[in-house]
């Protein structure tokens, strides 16, 4: 089966991609589909109105992410609005926004969030979600991964999330666990 991978950020694409390997489904890119805006205030909100538009435009099944870090002593933030965050240009301009508001603070507690979205071109919808626990760093850490990675530690690991290889990362991370969900629901 054609599946359509419906994000436009390069990192998400490659963890998408390579968990689904298993089921044997046939990724395919937006190419010339533009995502809407995310207007949504939940992650399950912003992933139906992705996973939705590209199934609608494409005919095909859409697989849509919507994700990101929660930390407790910033109230939640930047929580659903992760990619727009300061409306700086760049993760790495985006990590030294964070680490500064993080800066004396001791509470380092944070967590990462992926929903995921399938819509069928019938309009039916399967929701899966992930969350992994850790502390925000002093500073980045390592060169892996994408967005906020480098600057997470999750609990139980002596790697942040950027010193993780894909496998790695894959295996403990929100969006490694909602897609765990979606292989069982398929059956691998
Ligand atoms: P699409 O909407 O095209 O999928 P996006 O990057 O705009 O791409 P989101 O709106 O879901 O996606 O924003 C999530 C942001 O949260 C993302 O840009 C990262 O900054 C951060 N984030 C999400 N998952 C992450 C991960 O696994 N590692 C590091 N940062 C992550």
């Amino acid at each position: 089966r054609r599946v359509v991978v419906a994000t436009s950020n390069a990192g998400k694409v490659r963890e998408l991609q390579e968990a689904l390997a298993p089921l044997g489904w046939q990724c395919e890119g937006l190419g010339s589909v533009t995502l809407p805006e995310e207007t949504g205030s939940t992650y399950e909100e912003n992933a139906a109105l992705k996973a939705c538009a590209a199934a609608m435009a494409t005919g095909l099944p859409a697989l849509a992410d919507d994700s990101g870090i929660e930390v407790l002593a910033l109230g939640g933030q930047p929580g659903v609005y992760s990619a727009r965050f300061g409306n700086v240009g760049s993760d790495v301009e985006r990590n030294v926004l964070l680490l500064e508001k993080m800066r004396h603070k001791t509470d380092r507690r944070a967590k990462f969030v992926s929903v995921l979205v399938l819509a069928y071109p019938d309009g039916k919808l399967e929701e899966y979600r992930g969350e992994v626990t850790g502390q925000l760093l002093e500073g980045p850490r390592g060169e892996g991964g994408f967005g906020y990675d480098p600057l997470f530690l999750p609990d139980g690991s002596a790697l942040s999330m950027g010193e993780m290889t894909l496998e790695q990362k894959q295996a403990i991370s929100h969006r490694g666990r909602a897609l765990a969900a979606l292989l069982a629901a398929h059956g691998a």
